[in-house]
């Protein structure tokens, strides 16, 4: 039997993590929008822990900004110590304001320049089919970005490549908070499905709607999933 007093274990512990991290911290909303994302790839999709082997998945977080939700997952995954979160944002602590990979367990990119974890992971995704591990258990290349973050033209290059290379390890995830200046309103699946992508929708707060479009077969050709979630007005 459980009671109120019990710590919560799984998707709602991470609320209790969450309020570990106080401050200075001005994405408070583009930290939010990627939780349950993030909790259901590292609950269910990613074949990733703590023991960092080189046949892991690889995740980029390339929307760096708000990390509050990743540091949050990778603390209930034991990456590092949920102590950690209390010093989040302070002086010398490894929990910066934007992820940095030499300073967090867990953390495969440094990320906070927008426009740049699409185009490593395609680079990633290469080296892997260089290195013959393109096949059945090979490892994935998941990528998370953010709507406004389209605007960057370096995504529209490794979109196209990776369209054209076909590679079928590799999963874009954009969380659509309708920020986007630039884009065209509802328009993003499309810019991926004319570069050959498999394209998918789901509601960005529902656990078992992102677990199940996360883990659709794809074999030949890259795939994004947009993860809509409510609107969220620019901070920049
Ligand atoms: C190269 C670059 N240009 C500008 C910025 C400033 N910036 C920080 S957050 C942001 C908006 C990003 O929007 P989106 O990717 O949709 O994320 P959201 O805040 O909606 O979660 C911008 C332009 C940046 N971090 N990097
Ligand atoms: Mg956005």
């Amino acid at each position: 039997m459980t009671t109120a007093t019990d710590p919560a274990t799984g998707f709602p512990a991470l609320k209790a993590l969450m309020a570990r991290m106080i401050g200075d911290e001005k994405h408070t909303g583009a930290a939010t929008s990627t939780l349950e994302t993030l909790w259901v790839l590292y609950e269910k999709v990613l074949r990733v822990d703590p023991s960092w082997v080189e046949e892991r998945d690889r995740f980029f977080l390339s929307k760096g900004h708000g990390p509050m939700a990743y540091y949050a997952v990778l603390a209930a995954k034991g990456f590092f110590p949920a102590d950690e979160l209390d010093r989040f944002g302070r002086f010398r602590s490894p929990l910066g304001l934007h992820p940095d990979r030499l300073l967090v367990p867990g953390v495969e990119i440094s990320s906070g320049s927008l426009g740049h974890g699409l185009p490593l992971a395609v680079g990633t995704a290469l080296g892997l089919r260089i290195r013959g591990l393109s096949g059945p258990g090979d490892p994935s290349v998941w990528v998370l970005l953010g709507d406004a973050e389209l605007d960057e033209g370096s995504n529209h290059e490794a979109i196209a490549f990776a369209g054209r290379a076909g590679f079928g390890q590799l999963n874009v995830v954009v969380i659509d908070n309708a920020s986007a200046s630039h884009g065209w309103p509802g328009g993003i699946e499309k810019r991926f499905a004319v570069e050959g992508w498999a394209t998918a929708r789901a509601d960005g707060r529902d656990l078992a709607a992102l677990g199940a479009a996360f883990t659709e077969d794809h074999p030949d050709r890259p795939r994004v999933v947009v993860a809509e979630v409510e609107q969220q007005l620019p901070t920049h």
